[in-house]
């Protein structure tokens, strides 16, 4: 059975976003630069959607006073940047599964056909529920066998940032991209965003020129993800100048990410604890979210291109060979003598850095293994921008307009605002120096 959304619940967010478009409207029209059209407030809203960046929320069909989704887990051909395909496990044709969006007070029932090799389970990660329902396999439910379905159902007494994933087998399952957001929604009382983007973080092994994830690793991971995408195919977080954006993070992965936003001090707003009283938040520009945690950073859209990533230089890059000595300070010329005669046209590299790495591979100097992406990729405004991994723009523009997510290209930046050349002498100047 294919799941859909019915016309009831269609209608019933499109009333919620007019009723709320008026009731926000003065709330909101402050936030925007005068001289710019002014944010109506149509797009303030409490009860989603929230933007999955790469991803897609789940529809569901409304069973009397029962919301009603239907996850299959099952094998998928995913992406992780052009160039680069794996055999992963999802939900519903995707990794991460989508986004189940859901409303405090809502009775939900979830069916999980399970289209795996193997048994496996849902656990609803941080959701207050019966003991029955919480997904632990052999603990609190039999395991969901190859060809079943099973169906949970229960109220949501909280809300907040949630995930879902397998109880099951979860060396396997979670290495393979078993994972999911459950968000929801306050019934009343909360304060309103004009963007709300969620992701969850993931790490990978799939050695380079292999196509399935390996289950057996445990630390030595080559892909760090969001929303298991590496930059440059992270789709950008796009705002107008002076709208109010929620980034929601979860962290599925093995590893603790301290994430920063350049640009902006955001605020720690929330968590699966849901959103937090204002005296709790915390001004900050990095946030580590540990592992099977979650946190809502929120802040005030300011025009430029922004990076957004994982401060772990090692997450901001695909797979590399690093078991190798240092090469840094080294020189390889006598070396690279020598073997250009067993190899024609080998290079020595790392002498002074890593930065040539990407000017090599695009020149075609260097081929990795098939389906392997570069070590460090991507092309800005200014040139190569050197990153893989959890690295991603936010991209703030004055004329976005309410609910357009497309990417809006480089930043403009006016002139005299961005640093330039203003010698090419290393003498340059008389800098004060130790020693
Ligand atoms: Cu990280």
């Amino acid at each position: 059975m294919e799941p859909i959304m019915t016309d009831t619940s269609r209608r019933e967010f499109l009333t919620y976003s007019a009723s709320l478009a008026a009731a926000t409207a003065g709330v909101a029209a402050g936030a925007g630069a005068a001289t710019k059209e002014p944010l109506t407030g149509a797009t303030r809203h409490i009860h989603g959607p929230v933007r999955t960046l790469n991803g897609w929320t789940l529809p569901y069909v409304r069973k009397g006073n029962v919301k009603e989704f239907h996850l299959v887990a099952e094998e998928v051909q995913h992406e992780f940047a052009p160039g680069m395909v794996a055999s992963c496990w999802g939900y519903n044709g995707s990794t991460p599964g989508p986004t189940i969006e859901a409303v405090e007070g809502d009775r939900v029932r979830i069916l999980v056909t399970n289209r795996l090799p193997e048994h496996t389970t849902i656990h609803w990660h941080g959701l207050i529920l019966p003991s029955g329902m919480d997904g632990v396999g052999g603990l609190n439910q039999p395991q969901i066998e190859p060809g079943e379905t099973f169906a949970y159902e229960f109220d949501l007494v909280q809300h907040g940032t949630h995930m879902y994933h397998p109880h099951a087998d979860e060396m396997t399952q979670l290495a393979v991209g078993m994972m999911g957001l459950f968000i929801i929604h306050p019934r009343e009382n909360a304060a309103p965003v004009d963007r709300d983007y969620a992701m969850l973080l993931h790490n990978w092994a799939v050695h380079p020129g292999t196509y399935r994830p390996d289950p057996a690793v445990m630390v030595d991971f080559d892909l760090w993800t969001f929303n298991s995408k590496v930059f440059p195919a992270i789709e950008p977080i796009v705002a107008r100048t002076g709208e109010r954006v929620r980034v929601r993070i979860g962290n599925l992965s093995m590893w603790n990410h301290p994430i920063h936003l350049h640009g902006v001090q955001y605020e720690v707003t929330g968590s699966d604890g849901g959103r937090w009283p204002k005296h709790q938040w915390r001004r900050e520009a990095t946030e580590i979210v540990g592992v099977g945690q979650m946190r809502d950073i929120e802040f005030v859209a300011v025009p430029g291109d922004w990076a957004f990533h994982c401060h772990m230089a090692h997450h901001t890059m695909n797979a590399m060979g690093h078991d190798l000595p240092n090469s840094l300070g080294v020189d390889q010329s006598g070396v690279a003598r020598e073997l250009r005669e067993l190899f024609p046209g080998y290079m020595a590299m790392g002498e002074d850095g890593m930065a040539e790495h990407q000017a090599h591979v695009e020149m075609g100097h260097v081929t990795g293994p098939p389906n392997t992406l570069p070590m460090a990729t991507g092309r800005g405004p200014y040139g190569n921008i050197g990153m893989g991994g959890m690295f991603t723009t936010v991209k703030v523009r004055d004329n976005v307009h309410a609910g357009d997510f497309s990417d809006p290209g480089w930043y403009d930046a006016p002139v005299g605002s961005v640093a330039a050349r203003v010698s090419s002498d290393p003498d340059f100047g008389n800098p004060p120096r130790r020693g």
